[in-house]
């Protein structure tokens, strides 16, 4: 409850700021992105109290858990920085602070208005939350997400939130791996899998080309026409990451480069947008295509493609 109270209360001064905010961005940050964000740690040493305790000096911490999450959430600033020229995932420069050892063999991660927020995994079912790239992007993402078109987290508008965290947290990871989007294997949560878990034939948590496929611990609809009011929006995410998933592979090369411009533009561009549905965002995104890359262009109709595709 103390975390919903704080979540709230900073979403509100944010609502009030963020227009502000977006015009000093583009007239004096922009200009000097030079470095990344700051990155801390904190050890909730199996508890749940949050933020938990810091950790000095992470970088070089002995635990490899924590020496990962901060590599890799350095990373994803640098991902946001180098690729999208956005400073942290506030565009502000914002501290990404990390909480690890969330609970007691805790088979999630999340992302709670503040910080990210890291489960060991029972080890059986799941391996630790912050060994998945994806995870951690995916997490990060939904900052991303809550400082730009505030997406709230249920219906349509939570499905498009899930979705947008897996596009940025699965190009993150082949961003990360230099794999382009035909090399890509499009699998969320595929490295944070237990043993047992692959034991029963499941590789990952969702799959973006084929949410409905049976190696999936959560298999999703793929048509937007079969989403139904108060799906969950792990299920309602399915559609829209296909509809991404297909516009890469059809324009090929490097999903950040050129389809995830596109996203991260709608995303940016748009401003908040809470109650945003997937024909909007479609809409949106369809825009930006001919903005940025022209009309009639490739790219413009493997967005088209994609989201005719799911029937959108
Ligand atoms: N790992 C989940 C997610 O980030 C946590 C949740 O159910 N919201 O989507
Ligand atoms: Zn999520």
């Amino acid at each position: 409850a103390y975390t919903a109270r704080l979540t709230q209360h900073f979403c509100d001064i944010r609502k009030q700021n963020i227009r502000l905010a977006g015009f000093l961005m583009e007239n004096q940050w922009m200009a000097e992105l030079t470095s990344n964000p700051e990155v801390t740690l904190f050890d909730c040493r199996q508890t749940v109290s949050l933020p938990g305790l810091q950790i000095k000096d992470p970088a070089n911490s002995k635990d490899p858990t924590v020496q990962r999450t901060h590599s890799e959430t350095d990373l994803m600033g640098t991902f946001l920085r180098e690729v999208f020229a956005r400073n942290s995932i506030d565009n502000a420069g914002m501290t990404l602070m990390s909480a690890v050892h969330y609970g007691k063999k805790y088979n999630n991660a999340m992302w709670n208005g503040l910080q990210m927020i890291y489960g060991d995994g029972d080890g059986e079912l799941f391996l630790s939350f912050a060994s998945g790239i994806d995870v951690i992007g995916h997490e990060l993402a939904h900052g991303l997400t809550q400082y730009t078109l505030q997406l709230e987290y249920d219906d349509e508008p939570g499905g498009l939130n899930e979705s947008l965290s897996d596009c940025f947290g699965t190009m993150f990871r082949q961003w990360r791996l230099n794999h382009d989007a035909k090399r890509a294997d499009w699998l969320v949560g595929s490295d944070i899998i237990g043993p047992r878990t692959r034991e029963r034939g499941y590789t990952c948590m969702r799959d973006m080309c084929e949410p409905d496929a049976k190696h999936c611990l959560a298999p999703q609809p793929t048509h937007y026409g079969q989403l139904k009011p108060g799906q969950h929006p792990h299920s309602g995410s399915g559609p829209p990451n296909l509809a991404f998933c297909t516009a890469c592979k059809l324009v090929g090369g490097n999903s950040w480069e050129n389809i995830g411009r596109i996203w991260y533009q709608a995303m940016a561009k748009t401003g908040l947008a809470p109650r945003m549905g997937m024909a909007q965002f479609a809409a949106k995104t369809r825009e930006q295509a001919a903005d940025l890359f022209g009309k009639d262009s490739l790219a413009e109709a493997a967005v088209d493609a994609g989201w005719k595709k799911v029937g959108l």
